[in-house]
């Protein structure tokens, strides 16, 4: 019998030219001459960038990174929180023909260390305050590295940012570029095991930027007159991609947050009057339900953002009820997809109603389709299934991984991202329903499953030990462990937590041990997560 015909979703928006045969910076800068003059890189408490200073110390920095001997196709590892540097660091390694691996700067070592091997950072670019925990690095790592920091003052060990900023941009070597060149290698776990580096392409990441902010009728509407809030770590794929690289494209300025606190984030928005503030539910919330709100102007934002993890609908309504001028809607992606699958058509220039809750429309120029996640089977509207993806955005692969890659982008070439959603039959959005992969997503932040109980493994009284998503009110979700303890073992729920906290960074740690018989699995060994989850469901 002929299996039935696949179903395949598209974009209400029609599909527009993607200017393959430019690189990443080329493609960003393509209209600079438009804005050179207006902020670019905006700072609270320090010196603004116009867009022509970005372009110009992006030039010079690629001209320092070739003169200090990275080559094309190396990788340097950005280790650093949201800064002016990065920004420039990012484009001045993608103009080289390098590759930037982002990287959580409140990383242990040892988690540093993994990333390090795994890409082959040839250079890490710091800041002192984060630059201790380097020896320790070094010693776990199976190449040497270079160390170089941002501060004013240069560090007396390492190499010093002015090395590269201080180069003649005249002598910029010019550079073959490749549109399957790998410019970006942020890490991510995807749909099962430990972190692995993501390619993501200058192809891949000029489709993405397109696909939101390119065409008559831009799937998000930005201008060069709007006002970015940035204060999502530009470290993670959402802030590189949709914060910072649109804004770039559009010629918007981008308001550069350190790190989130409520009280400044208000100060910033109503100082710099922000106009479009990308945000993860955590943040809306906070924003929700903070009395400290009411006291401040928000009238100049039109387009709130949520994205990286579920938004609720009633948390939607709260936050709508304290802006209501502005669009609320959400952005859906994924470190593999590009990341962008989906985006609210409510904030296109021509705008589309759209439905609380829903995470968005595919972009255009590309294909979604929910597929039967036991069978296979291309699904219809309404069904819940696996979402796929295909398109020119979606990542090259997972470096070094040929077998993880395979298991994820399937040989027609759709990426498949583990979440499970269903597509309505009347306007075509995206609802995602639940999740089959084995990701904890703690305020948007990856926890890998596989990365704890590895940890907890190498314990030598726990003999197995599997970990779970808790729901968490404020977090969305908390890593809990179920754990074996070996013949005897006189261990504690809180020695454990000690045990794993010390390892990883501050989300990844244990909220809940939980001591068990056995770990439920399946014939093949493999953890059945599901049961486990329903068993906290049940406590
Ligand atoms: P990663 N609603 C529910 N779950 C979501 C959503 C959403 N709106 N967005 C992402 N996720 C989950 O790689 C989903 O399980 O990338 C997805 O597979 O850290 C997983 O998070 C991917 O996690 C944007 C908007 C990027 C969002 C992103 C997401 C980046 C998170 C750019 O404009």
């Amino acid at each position: 019998m002929e299996s039935p015909p696949e179903r395949i979703f598209r974009s209400k928006l029609p599909d527009i030219d993607i200017p393959h045969h430019l690189s990443l910076p080329q493609y960003c800068f393509e209209h600079v001459a438009e804005f050179a003059d207006r902020p670019c890189l905006v700072q609270s408490n320090g010196k603004n960038y116009t867009f022509a200073e970005v372009e110009l110390f992006s030039r010079r920095i690629a001209t320092g990174f070739s003169q200090l001997g990275i080559e094309k196709g190396d990788v340097v590892m950005l280790l650093l929180p949201n800064c002016v540097e990065f920004v420039l660091l990012f484009l001045g390694l993608a103009i080289r023909g390098a590759a930037a691996t982002t990287c959580n700067p409140f990383y242990t070592a040892q988690e540093i260390a993994k990333q390090v091997n795994g890409s082959r950072a040839k250079l890490i670019i710091t800041q002192a305050a984060f630059s201790e925990k380097l020896t320790e690095v070094a010693d776990a790592a199976y190449h040497s590295f270079e160390v170089m920091t941002t501060d004013n003052e240069a560090h007396p060990k390492y190499l010093h940012f002015s090395l590269l900023t201080e180069a003649d941009e005249s002598k910029c070597p010019q550079v073959d570029i490749h549109p399957d060149d790998v410019v970006a290698l942020p890490y991510s776990s995807g749909t099962t095991g430990l972190p692995k580096g993501v390619m993501l392409t200058h192809k891949s990441l000029i489709a993405s930027i397109a696909q939101q902010v390119d065409g008559e009728n831009p799937n998000i509407y930005m201008n060069p007159d709007d006002v970015v809030l940035c204060v999502l770590p530009m470290f993670h794929i959402y802030s590189l991609n949709t914060v910072l690289l649109c804004s770039l494209r559009i010629g918007a300025s981008i308001v550069v947050m350190t790190k989130f606190e409520i009280v400044a984030l208000l100060e910033v928005i109503q100082r710099f009057k922000v106009t479009i503030a990308p945000l993860v539910p955590p943040i809306v919330l906070a924003l929700a339900k903070n009395p400290v709100v009411e006291k401040y102007d928000l009238s100049s934002v039109r387009m709130l953002m949520s994205g990286a993890a579920p938004l609720g609908k009633d948390l939607e309504a709260s936050f709508q009820a304290r802006v209501p001028q502005a669009v609320i809607g959400q952005g859906y992606g994924m470190t593999e997809a590009g990341p962008v699958l989906a985006m609210c058509l409510a904030f296109a220039k021509e705008p589309f109603a759209v439905k609380a809750g829903a995470c968005g429309t595919v972009v255009r120029n590309a294909e979604v389709k929910i597929i039967d996640p036991e069978t296979g089977a291309s699904l219809s509207y309404n069904e819940p299934g696996e979402i796929c993806i295909r398109g020119a955005q979606i990542m090259k692969g997972y470096v070094g991984d040929p077998e993880a890659t395979a298991n994820t982008i399937d040989k027609e070439g759709f990426l498949h991202t583990g979440d499970i959603g269903l597509i309505e039959d009347d306007d075509e959005e995206i609802f995602i329903v639940d999740r089959v992969k084995e990701i904890i997503k703690f305020k948007g932040f990856q926890v890998p499953p596989a990365e704890l109980e590895a940890i907890l493994l190498s314990h030598t009284a726990i003999v197995d030990a599997a970990c779970v998503p808790k729901k968490d009110e404020v977090a969305g979700e908390v890593p809990v462990a179920f754990v074996v303890r070996a013949h005897n073992a006189d261990i504690s729920a809180t020695s454990i937590r000690e045990f794993v906290a010390k390892q990883v960074v501050f989300y990844k740690k244990l909220h809940e041990v939980y001591f068990v018989e056995a770990i439920p699995k399946s014939p093949s060994g493999k953890i059945l997560r599901k049961e486990l989850k329903l068993r906290l469901e049940q406590m």
